[in-house]
């Protein structure tokens, strides 16, 4: 009888390894491209992402790179984070939002950022890509890094490991950094018409907050320099276009 039983759990956890999702924690994430380079043509989809500072342009960018994308005939997605899935978006409400009395602690904030983001990469992201499209997602994991961890003073490992255990391996094959001073990205948001007067929780968190987020996403970007290509933000927006555009010109 317990040896039966023993058989069954050893096939079922053999199984679990076998699923999209490895549960077991890994020490580092999982490298995942889905960009084959064996031919000229993307074979699967492409995860791209945008990251930088408050006001950097990446909602513009995106959606210029999308129909960039579409004049070519490729099928795109537009995502962002926190969201991009209803039980998602309704995290995104809390995080951005929540005025009550009580307050959100940075713990909490780490976990529903990443929980945002297990919804979205599980039930979006992972079966657009798999479907072949082009997923275009405005913020994903380095914003957590940036934010929560060289800004608010969060633990990094802590940061790794919770962050391995939500996106599931899904690793973007490029992120932009649109970077440009603090200032400046304010100065964008504070005269956006549908903001104006509007500053979310962490939007007010105050200049030398977002300064050090700035300073988080270039040390990212040195780190992983291959991954992430640091673009200056501070310029016209169809200049910044044509240079992120230069990136695909081998692949489509
Ligand atoms: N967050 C998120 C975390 O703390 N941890 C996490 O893990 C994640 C995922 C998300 C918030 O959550 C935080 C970070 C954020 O605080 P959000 O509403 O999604 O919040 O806001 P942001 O991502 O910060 O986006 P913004 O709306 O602030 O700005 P964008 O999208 O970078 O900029 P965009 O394109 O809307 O442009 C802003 C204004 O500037 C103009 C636009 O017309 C617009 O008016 N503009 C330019 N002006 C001059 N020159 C250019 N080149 C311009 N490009 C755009």
């Amino acid at each position: 009888m317990l040896y039966k039983f023993w058989i069954k759990l050893t096939l079922f956890c053999e199984f679990r390894k076998l699923s999209y999702c490895v549960k077991e924690p890994k020490k580092e994430p999982a490298k995942r491209s889905y960009r084959k380079t064996t031919g000229d043509t993307v074979k699967k989809g492409l995860f791209i992402t945008f990251e930088g500072p408050e006001g950097a342009g990446k909602t513009t960018q995106i959606s210029k790179l999308c129909d960039f994308f579409k004049s070519k005939g490729k099928e795109c997605v537009v995502t962002r984070e926190p969201g991009g899935t209803p039980v998602a978006e309704q995290l995104r409400e809390i995080v951005k939002h929540h005025n009550g009395p009580e307050l959100i602690v940075d713990e909490a904030e780490v976990l529903l950022f990443a929980a945002s983001r297990a919804q979205h990469v599980r039930n979006l992201i992972i079966p657009a890509i798999e479907e072949g499209k082009i997923v275009i997602c405005d913020r994903f994991y380095d914003s957590t890094f940036a934010y929560q961890g060289f800004a608010r003073g969060q633990n990094i490992e802590n940061l790794k490991y919770i962050t391995d255990y939500a996106i599931c391996g899904c690793v973007p094959d490029v992120t932009f950094l649109l970077d440009l001073p603090v200032e400046v990205g304010f100065k964008r948001t504070q005269t956006r018409e549908e903001t104006i007067g509007k500053a979310d929780r962490i939007e007010a968190a105050g200049l030398e907050f977002h300064k050090a987020v700035r300073e988080g996403f270039l040390r990212l970007a040195e780190e992983e320099a291959e991954r992430i290509m640091v673009m200056n933000a501070d310029q016209d927006s169809e200049t910044l276009h044509n240079q992120i555009t230069e990136y695909f010109a081998d692949v489509l």
